[in-house]
């Protein structure tokens, strides 16, 4: 018998002595649960090399594999989850709008305001009047603020442009913001967010601007990942979103939807046709748009930052979501107007104590789900052999406290695609 040589593994990082939540396989669930799981295993250990997860698994079955490795990290017996995703913002933008925040509490709803010419039009007049560089250091210290609390990647909108050039400066920060910081960046074209001053009440001139000649450029240029509709009473008739929704279409770009934030317009069962990503917000989405979503394999953005900072008190069909199987994904929606909030582990805590999503839901919603909100399912958003090393260490006894509390970061290291960044 000849004895087969095999080439032993030289690893770039090897983690020994912690326990990790895997989100790809496990035995922590409950029936409601019955698609998501934490896949935990204890006393385990992840090893790296080029980037990605080359070995996991416990300890114990470590003794029995042959390996090297060059750096080799003692996890004290810290968590390990995926590097959390926050799949829908818009950190890119000019000014803020604490005084919109200061008349709301003195009576005015978030509508009579926007209908004021206040609310996005007013970021848009901030928006185009900065530059670049005065863009990219405001959006650099929210982007900052996710990663230091476990964000390896995040998805940013452009729309408070809403012309070629101010959008196209937007995604252009949005890509430089990549180049500096350690996360990947999804750039999504948000051109339909409101009807400028330039095309007021020609909002169709405005979607033939988008469609013939803002979403071919800006696409040409290579600054745009996915392309996004506010479909609402104050945004984008259905017919508008269509058009939007064609023009992706032709350029072969996936689609997103802002559907169904404040009223019911079917924006989320229109998305379904054109086999959307996600469709976001959904507080008042109804059985029929929750089963065309489920059809179309699209995952359910929530968001409740906006609903907190909103006041609203219709709640998303949580019921709905579960018992046709959308994958439901979690985010800040960090924006100044409706979520003025850049903190992924508040929106762990509020996805529980306001949408009622158990730990594990709302770990999902920021991890495997959210990947599938970006397209990055084959990459992201958990840990397994093959996977992108995206890995948040955390200071904790249990996954759940990641949702529980709020206020301490139990973050303690970082690693993006293979290096410890944090
Ligand atoms: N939905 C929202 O909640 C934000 N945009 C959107 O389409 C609001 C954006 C803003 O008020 O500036
Ligand atoms: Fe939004």
């Amino acid at each position: 018998m000849t004895n087969i040589q095999i080439d032993k593994p030289c690893w770039d990082i090897l983690w020994i002595n912690v326990n990790i939540v895997t989100m790809a396989s496990g035995e922590t669930k409950t029936e409601r649960e019955d698609s998501l799981d934490y896949g935990i295993v204890k006393n385990a250990a992840v090893a790296v090399l080029n980037g990605k997860i080359a070995w996991l698994g416990s300890l114990k079955d470590l003794a029995g594999v042959q390996y090297s490795v060059k750096q080799l990290i003692e996890g004290k017996n810290q968590w390990l989850t995926p590097g959390l995703i926050d799949c829908h913002t818009h950190i890119v933008y000019g000014g803020n709008r604490a005084n919109e925040f200061e008349m709301r509490l003195q009576g005015k709803s978030y509508e009579e305001i926007a209908n004021a010419g206040g609310g996005i039009i007013s970021t848009v007049a901030a928006t185009r009047n900065a530059t670049e560089q005065e863009l990219f250091e405001s959006a650099k210290k929210r982007l900052t603020a996710l990663h230091n609390e476990g964000v390896t990647s995040v998805e940013i909108k452009s729309g408070y442009g809403l012309d070629l050039v101010s959008e196209t400066k937007m995604l252009r920060v949005a890509k430089q913001l990549a180049d500096v910081l350690p996360v990947t960046v999804k750039k999504t074209f948000l051109g339909a967010h409101a009807i400028p001053t330039q095309y007021q009440n020609n909002s169709q001139g405005y979607i033939d601007d988008i469609c013939n000649n803002m979403l071919p450029d800006i696409a040409a240029k290579g600054l745009v990942d996915a392309v996004d509709v506010f479909c609402e009473n104050i945004g984008f008739t259905l017919k508008e979103t269509e058009h939007v929704f064609e023009a992706a279409a032709k350029l072969n770009l996936p689609v997103k939807i802002h559907a169904e934030q404040l009223s019911n317009m079917k924006g989320a069962k229109l998305a379904a046709k054109y086999k959307a990503l996600s469709a976001d917000h959904l507080e008042y989405i109804c059985e029929d748009g929750v089963k065309a979503m489920s059809e179309a394999n699209m995952t359910a953005v929530l968001l409740p930052g906006a609903y907190y900072f909103l006041r609203e008190s219709k709640l998303p069909p949580m019921g709905l979501l579960r018992k046709y199987k959308v994958p439901m994904a979690i985010a800040t929606d960090s924006n100044p107007g409706s979520s003025p909030i850049t903190s992924i582990q508040l929106m762990l805590n509020m996805a529980c104590t306001l949408f009622k999503f158990t730990p594990l839901e709302a770990l999902a919603g920021v991890t495997i789900n959210a990947a599938k909100a970006l397209g990055l399912d084959d990459s992201k958003g958990k840990l397994a052999v093959g996977y992108d090393a995206d890995i948040a260490c955390w200071d904790i006894e249990q996954p759940a406290e990641l949702a529980y509390q709020f206020g301490v970061n139990p973050l303690t290291s970082l690693m993006k695609e293979g290096r410890i960044v944090i």
